[in-house]
């Protein structure tokens, strides 16, 4: 792997960046760049300008994941990208690192001379983190019929527009999605580079990292039924108030992780009616949960929902939690992993608790991932930061990568 001191890939690093970085860029409130929106049919411009820029040509996929392909598409193919999408208030680097990567590995293969053997696929994966329609890994998951094309139509936003609805005003038919043997028959192996989520490679010192394995993680609706009433004239001993176990709830989660080795966040919450001056009538909160191992996942949000109808029986208000969407422990096939560590000059191999599109593919192809170094382990905020010197490092090695894993 060579080190990062190739000028021309620095300097077309930080040309592809800045016209990215612009597009959705909410400053200091971050990116919110959510599936079919406008600003995701800007992103999905830039990806199809960026393809038509090297002769490859681009297609939308039945679930609106974007392919652009060097070579002919067929079975074998290598793929690489990740997702374009945000979180809301999210940073620059998560997801769209992967993408401009791919496309500027392409540019120094073909500057090395290098002829695959085999195609090569550079993918945008729509809707990763589920910011909008509240399930992650949208486009993945429909690709590999892990997610049923009906719940996937029915879905909605905060506005209750249901992903349907929202497909079509893009102009994309949500008639169509499902499994997608053809593409899937294509994949011969997936390879996704993403900024490191934590700071895993900043004790190692290392630019780029192997993936070892996605912890298990899923995200569960906790839906506290109250009662509205005036917050200036009910008593106290009177209220059935869905605040006051959500509240105890949260707290609660913080200890069973804690105690258990496990993570547990309640990141979004919905109040009903939502007023300043009204006891709310129900909390809809959602918790994010997630462990080195199923077992501990489990038992965390055991524990949680224990916690939560005890404090809802003491209110006289009642808690339902319904699972939303679950990915098993991902552990990456060990040839792969190990042929992509020993092609980097032994980079490191390190888990992760992030999920990624390279998780839901995991079960369908051959599939690693690599890591490129957050030098403050932030991300999901506006301050997600990689260094320039650390992203043309990890360009060169998923070239590096790319090159072997096509020379035969
Ligand atoms: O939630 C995650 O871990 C990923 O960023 N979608
Ligand atoms: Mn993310
Ligand atoms: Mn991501
Ligand atoms: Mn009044």
């Amino acid at each position: 792997m060579s080190p990062a001191t190739d000028a021309p890939v620095r300097a077309r690093f930080e040309a592809v960046w800045r016209e990215l970085a612009v597009i959705g860029d909410g400053g200091a409130a971050g990116y919110h760049r959510f599936a079919w929106t406008a600003v995701d049919l800007e992103l999905r411009e830039w990806f199809a300008g960026q393809a038509a820029l090297r002769g490859m040509p681009c297609e939308r996929d039945r679930n609106g994941n974007l392919w652009a392909w060097w070579g002919t598409p067929g079975p074998g193919a290598v793929v690489t990208g990740s997702h374009l999408d945000s979180v809301p208030g999210g940073g620059a680097y998560d997801g769209p690192l992967g993408v401009v990567s791919a496309f500027l590995a392409v540019d120094l293969l073909r500057e090395r001379g290098v002829t695959p053997s085999r195609p090569i696929a550079v993918v945008d994966f729509a809707d990763e983190e589920g910011a909008r329609f509240g399930v992650a890994c949208v486009g993945s998951r429909l690709l590999t019929g892990v997610l049923d094309p009906g719940d996937a139509r029915a879905l909605r936003d905060a506005d209750g527009i249901t992903l349907a609805e929202a497909m079509s005003a893009a102009g994309a038919d949500p008639g169509a999605i499902g499994r997608d043997d053809e593409a899937l028959s294509r994949i011969g192996a997936f390879v996704e580079l993403h900024i490191e989520q934590g700071r895993g490679l900043v004790d190692l010192g290392a630019p780029v990292g192997v993936a070892a394995a996605i912890w298990p993680h899923g995200r569960w609706r906790c839906t506290f039924h109250g009662e509205a009433d005036h917050a200036g004239t009910t008593r106290l001993a009177d209220r059935r108030d869905p605040m006051q176990p959500f509240a105890s709830t949260v707290l609660a989660a913080r200890d069973v992780a804690g105690h258990l080795g496990a993570l547990a966040t309640f990141g979004k919450v919905h109040v009903t009616p939502n007023g300043t001056n009204a006891i709310p009538s129900r909390v809809d909160a959602w918790l994010d949960a997630r462990a080195p191992d199923e077992a501990t996942v489990h038992e965390t949000v055991s524990a949680i929902t224990r916690a939560a109808e005890k404090a809802a029986a003491g209110h006289g208000v009642r808690v339902e939690v319904h699972p939303e969407s679950y990915t098993p422990l991902v552990e990456f096939g060990v040839p792969l992993r190990d042929r992509l560590a020993a092609t980097l000059g032994g980079a490191p191999v390190l888990p992760t608790g992030a999920g990624h599109d390279a998780g839901i593919l995991s079960s369908h192809a051959p599939t690693a991932m690599l890591f490129v170094r957050n030098p403050t382990g932030t991300s999901h905020s506006p301050a997600e930061h990689a260094g320039t010197g650390d992203c043309v490092t990890g360009v060169t090695a998923l070239a590096d990568v790319l090159e072997d894993l096509t020379r035969t």
